[in-house]
């Protein structure tokens, strides 16, 4: 049943929120409809949970008696037989493809949906553009539709259904993508804990973070629609990385029935690239297996050496996944308290009542309060690594420059491509700029076949395109 705005500005009030109560005296209908809109997001019921952590957070510590993971690589697997027996189950429809792309993207400074950003090298396709020719690309080898769900947040989900028809979802029967929308958090003073206001109508919003998937495949109906599709296991990947292969055979196969996989979360990593690199590790404790976050590692951990040179702690999670549909019910049914919040501390601009305008500060004003995926790993019975080439699959798009940026992602794309044309023998410059669409190839072996030039030159663009002579 839901809360009036009478009922929520009384449990705003006993949360001592007098701010909003103030605010909405000097609002017309309209305005007080929006407002409690706004109010009915806030998890009223956990205030004095969420209100301590935001103003007295625990200190925030990497687990205890941690030793770096077990991880399959690929020259210990049996590669062809995994690779078979993944294939089985995409020749059986049981996999679908998930995005989280309801992130706000803000250190990329691009005004719109993250999936709508130019990725490849030379033709600029967006990164949904890209996954969904890697999609095509299965379901014509395959040939089975493969569904494939996209979560979204309020911030950016008309306008991803808007580029997603307006495109046709780039030769995707529409009928065959869903759009999923994440749960929204409130935005908190830092100092305070009271709830910032974006305007006197409504309060700072944001996505609840990826681990808010559960929650929202659940809500939408999508678990149970997989389940009567006979979808079995979904392969989750990021909107921000053109090289993820959203369907690999041996990845799939892998988690279905390697030993070291109970088959219900598996995970791809690679080595981390130096102790600064911005992405989470993936720890084995005495309570399971888990990723310790960037931001939670201090840097003399983050740096530590072994005696063989390398990073005791280099298994870094590039955020492609591979989930049991039953993984993502039961960790649904455990409810939003089974995934602890974790807090951001970032400047965000609010409404101040007193003032009655907009105050943008400088520095860090706000605590986000968000959910992430990985955290669901001590659900699982035993997780699954397995470890691939940097260079053939993760290119990141985060950053308006410098690391994961468009352009170093651009570079690693065209070095990865020249790379599979020197496999193919084709004599290739090192300027050459050269982009292969993954409809044409998602692995060097794909070129097998495909009618390629004796040599490659710096001169001009060379770009495969399906199709293409
Ligand atoms: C993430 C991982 C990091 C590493 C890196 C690899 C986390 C917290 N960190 O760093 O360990 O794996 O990726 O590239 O995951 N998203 C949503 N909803 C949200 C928040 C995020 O859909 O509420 C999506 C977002 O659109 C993006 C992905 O999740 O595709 C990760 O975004 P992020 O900015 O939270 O994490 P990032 O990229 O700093």
């Amino acid at each position: 049943m839901t809360e009036t705005l009478g009922d929520l500005l009384d449990r705003a009030a006993a949360c001592g929120q007098r701010h909003i109560v103030e605010a909405a005296e000097g609002l017309d209908d309209q305005g007080r409809s929006r407002l409690a809109e706004s109010l009915a997001r806030v998890p009223w019921d956990d205030w004095d949970q969420l209100h301590a952590l935001v103003v007295d957070p625990p200190a925030a510590a990497p687990p205890s008696a941690m030793r770096p993971p077990v991880a399959c690589t690929m020259a210990q697997i049996d590669g062809d037989a995994l690779k078979a027996r993944g294939e089985e189950a995409l020749h059986r429809g049981a996999v679908a493809v998930f995005t989280v792309a309801g992130g706000q993207g803000t250190r990329l400074g691009w005004n719109g949906p993250k999936g709508t950003f130019p990725a490849t090298a030379i033709t600029g396709k967006s990164l949904f553009q890209v996954q969904a020719e890697r999609i095509k690309a299965a379901v014509s080898h395959y040939g089975q539709p493969v569904r494939w769900y996209i979560m979204t947040s309020d911030e950016n989900h008309e306008d991803t259904r808007r580029f997603l028809l307006d495109n046709r979802c780039f030769g995707i029967d529409r009928t065959h993508v869903q759009l999923v929308q994440q749960g929204m958090m409130p935005a908190f003073d830092a100092t305070s804990g009271d709830l910032l206001m974006a305007a006197p109508d409504r309060l700072a919003l944001s996505p609840d973070g990826h681990g808010g998937a559960f929650a929202a495949l659940d809500r939408s109906g999508a678990i149970e629609h997989m389940r009567h599709r006979g979808i079995e296991h979904i392969s989750w990947v990021q909107i921000d990385n053109p090289l993820v292969r959203v369907l690999d055979p041996t990845f799939i196969g892998l988690h279905l029935c390697d030993v070291t996989s109970s088959g219900d979360f598996s995970s791809k990593i690679v080595g981390r690239a130096h102790a600064a690199e911005r992405v989470g590790v993936f720890v084995q404790t005495d309570v399971g297996m888990q990723v310790v976050e960037y931001s939670d590692f201090d840097e003399s951990q983050a740096a530590a050496v072994g005696d063989d040179g390398e990073l005791v702690w280099r298994a870094a999670n590039i955020a492609v996944h591979l989930l049991s549909v039953e993984f993502m019910a039961d960790a649904a049914a455990a409810g939003t308290g089974a995934l602890p919040w974790h807090r951001a501390h970032k400047a965000v601009g609010y409404y101040c009542p007193a003032q009655g305008d907009m105050v943008m500060p400088d520095a860090p004003n706000a605590i986000k309060l968000e959910r992430f995926v990985f955290d669901a790993l001590s659900r699982a019975q035993t997780p699954a690594l397995l470890e691939v080439q940097r260079a053939e699959e993760f290119a990141p798009i985060k950053n308006a420059s410098g690391d994961d940026s468009a352009h170093s992602s651009s570079a690693l794309q065209m070095a990865l491509h020249r790379d599979w044309l020197r496999q193919a023998s084709v004599q290739v410059d090192d300027a050459a700029q050269v982009e292969i669409s993954p409809l044409v190839a998602q692995w060097a072996e794909d070129l097998a076949g495909t009618p390629l030039p004796d040599q490659v030159s710096a001169d001009a663009p060379f770009v495969l395109e399906h199709g293409s002579a």
